[in-house]
């Protein structure tokens, strides 16, 4: 598809922005500068007196009315041309859903295929459904224009489309707690063939074992813990499997040693032992599978 085609989300904001923004420039311009001349022509000094009969001017008077009103009229059918553009996706868009939960975010495709990099193919328009898993968040794509609440519960969506390759920066605008600032992602716009190539499922990309390092990405859980000692919302891997723990369990504060049993806990029903010094604001797991569960261990036991 030729992107010239379509109006891109860039191409229905920026218009909009400049018209409105240069009409307030031109209107701030006008009356400051007609004031300050009033100010000095009408001085006291100047005009003791009131020197004019006149009681109206009915021209005058239908001008100023007609002018903003037209203006604002303006500003209106503008602005709503481009929120429609904004809200109708053009057909044949490639479709992606967006799941944001604390905090990050994760894509998945409709083959099956999970990122936590939104990758899209150049000069194709991208459908993406908003779904909060916690709180309320917010998918904000700046380069985009693209800026969208994703709300618990509420279907919403979004489009765009990426006309060159490159990495787009992907925000969280709503705050949605304490690591609501690491909630970041990129948008991945690649020639079609190359996004072809990524989204076909090859047997060694999915290997009948899970993969844990790939299922700490796309899960989330880089978003809390680190990989390289360095502190985070919650603990680092590194260095977690076998090492002693000073946990909070049933309000008593006792040492355990996070072995096999305590992660796999853990990440099923985090609130169940909490390390402390960690707030208890990791969401439980219950969608994972047993297997899944055990490849995250044996990835945190990598670490060692
Ligand atoms: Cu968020």
């Amino acid at each position: 598809m030729n992107p010239s085609h379509i109006i891109t989300t860039t191409e229905a904001i920026d218009p909009v922005f400049m018209f409105i923004f240069g009409a307030c420039l031109l209107l701030l311009v006008g009356i400051t500068v007609a004031m300050l001349y009033f100010v000095v022509r009408y001085h006291r000094s100047r005009a003791p007196q009131p020197s004019s009969q006149a009681d109206g001017n009915l021209w005058l008077e239908i001008v100023w009315t007609a002018l903003p009103t037209l203006l604002v009229i303006a500003m209106f059918w503008y602005g709503w041309r481009g929120y429609v553009a904004l809200r109708t996706v053009p057909p044949g868009a490639l479709e992606v859903t967006a799941t944001a939960r604390m905090w990050s975010w994760s894509f998945t495709y409709e083959n099956g295929k999970i990122s936590p990099k939104l990758y899209v193919p150049v000069g194709r328009p991208v459908k993406v459904n908003l779904v909060s898993q916690d709180v309320i968040h917010g998918f904000f794509l700046p380069d985009f224009r693209v800026k969208r609440d994703v709300v618990p519960g509420m279907q919403n969506h979004v489009w765009f489309v990426a006309s060159k390759t490159g990495s787009y920066d992907l925000f969280c605008s709503q705050y949605c707690g304490k690591a609501h600032s690491a909630m970041i992602s990129t948008v991945e716009a690649l020639p079609e063939t190359e996004f072809n190539a990524w989204l076909t499922p090859t047997t060694l990309q999915h290997p009948s074992k899970p993969d844990g390092k790939k299922l700490a990405e796309e899960k989330g859980c880089l978003g809390c813990h680190s990989l390289d000692g360095s502190a985070g919302v919650g603990p680092t891997f590194k260095g977690l499997y076998g090492s002693q723990l000073k946990v909070l369990r049933d309000g008593k504060s006792m040492t355990v040693s996070a072995d096999e049993g305590y992660l796999k806990e853990s990440i099923r029903q985090p609130a169940a032992a909490i390390l402390e010094g960690f707030p208890p604001i990791m969401p439980p797991n219950p969608d994972l599978t047993d297997e899944q569960v055990e490849a995250l261990v044996e990835f945190i036991e990598t670490l060692k």
